[in-house]
């Protein structure tokens, strides 16, 4: 079999490169600029003029790239704003580093910003929105790209103002300047407050009933915008992100990004993209179906306004930067909405790698800071999978979380118990740590005899001198001896109880513990001694019956 399988995938690989040349050497149906030629390669893209096209399966996905060919639009969208102007005062000079003051190419963001082009479609049926951009020391030619891309690739009746929030940049020039285009406000904090309090002051002046967020150096597709309002529209608690794709930071390439990812994260909080289960894909029958999400990635969304405000904005205790995202998503699932990722809506974002700009209190120590905020106030008793993650979180300060605290519980927001079992099972909890203790029944201990057998039989030593045979482990759901597991042997009442090798799928051995009883999962039987010197076996539960009746005692 293995040798079978080798077989057909090395087979299946040279039809592949043979398929891939071909297609490269094919040749295109009208010429194309030699910047399209170089964008999107690899990923499985392919390059037609003008467009980019991701092959998947059997769909086609068009992505419209950015520089199909120079337009005038300045005359409708950007009013009297003088754009060269604008982006000249900032220009490179020759000979700088472009990645030194953004950590990006910032020559090519300059070049290409420029030639954005236009596809307007409309859908008057749906409310408009304010957009609310944040930024702190953002490139110019960045900037206005987000904003160009969404003046030109959005109905116009659907936007309804877009506010900057200049997070105290150098120069005030930045925003202040923009603010000459159509629809575009410019605020600026008299002091930096980060991402976080920037969005809810943005929030707070914005006077749509939808909220749409988005980072400062995006470029967002065409039809991004309608797919999103319209999930919003038809149920208020949704929040919604579409799939953000990649702007190279190196050419400013817009390249796609998989349509099967979701937002996760470890139990440091560390966010990451995951694949979507096997089951939710499989039972995925329609491509374009929103995709249930954990966490947002935090930067772009699009949340009802009202909504927004009752669920309590954000933790403007956080600073700059930072496990805002959590928080949110958190608070959106335990308080009654949901999060999804709607495949229909696409938005390119520049992902770096690393922060351009300063933390006043130190990186690590912001993070830590807003991360523990969430974890103190979300994560109940899971939060100490958060400490054992990031033991240097123990014991920083945080401040008071009392407000919080008081916002969960009047919005009777459900446990986290509850996000976990429902919202992201796939998220293992870490293998806790083995305590052993001894079985009691009155004066009795369960113990193994043999290779597989089981009684109960005077307790012996005490402490380290517990012999093996009675010290048990007890790990949800298992109930182990080094690798042996208590298990039943049939799910009948009457049946013998013995020891297996473990295997935590195996349902015969899946036990939790109910009152002093130990119950057997799946059946619902007890763990019982009937005649103390014959092995246990299952039956009925009894509360109060001393045959079920099993105290486990740490032994220290
Ligand atoms: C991601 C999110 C980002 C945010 C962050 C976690 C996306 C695409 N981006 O990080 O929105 O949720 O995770 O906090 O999902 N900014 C300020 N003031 C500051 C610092 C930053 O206004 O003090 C602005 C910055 O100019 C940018 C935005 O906040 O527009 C996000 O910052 P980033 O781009 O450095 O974050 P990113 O994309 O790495
Ligand atoms: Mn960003």
């Amino acid at each position: 079999i293995r040798a079978n399988a080798i077989a057909i995938l090395t087979v299946a690989w040279i039809l592949g490169t043979f398929y891939y040349l071909w297609q490269d050497n094919k040749p295109q149906s009208s010429p194309s600029s030699s910047a399209s030629q170089t964008r999107g390669r690899g990923h499985g893209q392919k390059v037609v003029p003008g467009r980019l096209e991701i092959h998947r399966d059997d769909r086609t996905i068009p992505l419209i790239v950015s520089d199909l060919a120079m337009q005038t639009f300045q005359g409708q969208l950007l009013g009297s704003f003088d754009e060269k102007a604008y982006l000249a005062a900032k220009q490179l000079k020759p000979g700088d580093d472009p990645y030194r003051e953004h950590a990006f190419n910032l020559q090519e963001s300059d070049r290409l910003v420029q030639v954005l082009s236009a596809s307007l479609t409309y859908d008057t049926d749906l409310p408009s929105t304010s957009i609310i951009i944040t930024f702190h020391n953002e490139a110019r030619s960045t900037l206005l790209r987000t904003i160009k891309s969404v003046l030109m690739r959005s109905p116009p009746s659907l936007i309804h103002e877009i506010i900057l929030i200049d997070d105290f940049s150098s120069d005030p020039d930045d925003c202040q300047l923009l603010a000459q285009i159509p629809k575009v406000r410019c605020l600026r904090n008299s002091r930096r407050e980060g991402l976080i309090r920037s969005r809810v002051r943005g929030a707070n002046t914005a006077s749509a009933s939808i909220l749409t967020f988005l980072d400062s150096h995006c470029e967002v597709n065409t039809d991004w915008l309608q797919p999103m309002i319209q999930r919003v529209k038809e149920d208020h608690t949704r929040v919604v992100s579409p799939i953000i794709d990649v702007i190279s930071l190196d050419n400013f390439a817009y390249l796609a990004a998989s349509a099967d990812l979701r937002g996760g994260f470890d139990w440091s909080l560390h966010f990451k993209w995951e694949q979507i289960p096997i089951e939710q894909k499989m039972a995925r029958s329609d491509p374009t179906q929103p995709i249930r999400t954990p966490v947002i990635a935090g930067g772009i969304f699009v949340m009802d306004k009202s909504w927004f405000n009752h669920l309590g904005q954000y933790d403007t205790h956080m600073d700059i930067w930072g496990g805002e995202n959590f928080e949110l998503s958190f608070r959106v699932w335990m308080c009654g909405g949901s999060l999804e990722i709607l495949p229909c809506s696409r938005v390119g974002h520049v992902f770096r790698k690393r922060h351009p700009y300063d933390f006043p209190e130190g990186n690590a120590l912001t993070y830590i800071k807003n991360t523990r905020r969430a974890a103190e106030v979300w994560m109940d008793e899971y939060k100490q999978y958060y400490y054992s993650a990031r033991p240097s979180a123990q014991g920083k300060a945080f401040g008071s979380i009392a407000d919080r605290l008081a916002l969960r519980r009047k919005l009777n927001c459900k446990p986290f118990r509850w996000y976990m079992e429902n919202v992201y099972p796939e998220l293992r909890v870490p293998e806790q740590e083995a305590v052993s203790s001894v079985l009691k029944q009155g004066g009795l201990c369960l113990e193994t005899r043999g290779t597989d057998g089981l009684g109960l039989a005077e307790c012996r030593g005490l402490g380290a001198n517990r012999p093996q045979a009675q010290r048990w482990e007890l790990i949800e759901p298992l109930i182990r001896q080094q690798d042996l597991c208590l298990a039943i042997s049939a799910f009948t009442a009457g049946s013998k109880v013995k020891m297996e090798l473990c295997n935590t799928k195996e349902p015969r051995q899946k036990w939790k513990p109910k009152g002093t009883a130990l119950q057997h999962m799946v059946s619902g039987l007890c763990l019982d001694s009937q005649t103390p010197a014959g092995p246990p076996v299952i039956s009925q539960c009894r509360p109060q019956m001393a045959s079920q009746s099993w105290e486990p005692q740490v032994i220290t």
